[in-house]
């Protein structure tokens, strides 16, 4: 089996599971979930400005595959505050965790706010693919061009 198939086949499986725990109210999605989480994960960085200020995400444009799972490492090494907001993402992920500071938040995730000089990291599996934007939501950010692209393929 090649490696696309895999993904494909994994991302139906996922699919059918969240479906079968819908409609026989079983713990489908439960299931999927403890597979998933199983997967190492892929590392991702990315940082909310830089130490001069841009009104940039580094890198901004991101690649992801359905059913894998990833570690999205967010570091603002900035002065202000900055947003990770990409809502259509957040709604076609399968969110394990968010670890922020001594905090690990579990469930549904659709935004981070990130404070200067502040890291999180965001441990997820996307299970649709689609291109989706991403942006900073502070007043004037995205303005300046404080957007992203984030592109779920396979
Ligand atoms: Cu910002």
């Amino acid at each position: 089996m090649n490696h696309g198939f895999r993904q494909t086949v994994l991302a139906l499986v996922v699919v059918t599971l969240l479906t079968m725990g819908t409609i026989f109210g079983c713990s489908g999605a439960g299931i999927a979930a403890t597979n998933l989480a199983k997967q190492p994960a892929v590392d991702v960085y990315v940082a909310l400005g830089n130490e001069a200020g841009a009104l940039q995400f580094f890198p901004d444009d991101l690649q992801f595959e359905p059913g894998r799972r990833y570690n999205l490492h967010l570091s603002n090494p900035s002065d202000q505050k900055h947003y990770f907001t990409a809502k259509d993402f957040a709604d076609g992920i399968w969110s394990q965790k968010v670890d922020a500071g001594n905090v690990e938040i579990k469930g549904a995730i659709h935004e981070l706010e990130l404070r200067a000089n502040t890291e999180a990291e965001w441990v997820f599996v996307p299970l649709r693919s689609g291109i989706y934007s991403l942006r900073c939501t502070v007043p004037g950010h995205t303005e300046a061009g404080m957007v992203g692209r984030i592109e779920v393929v396979g």
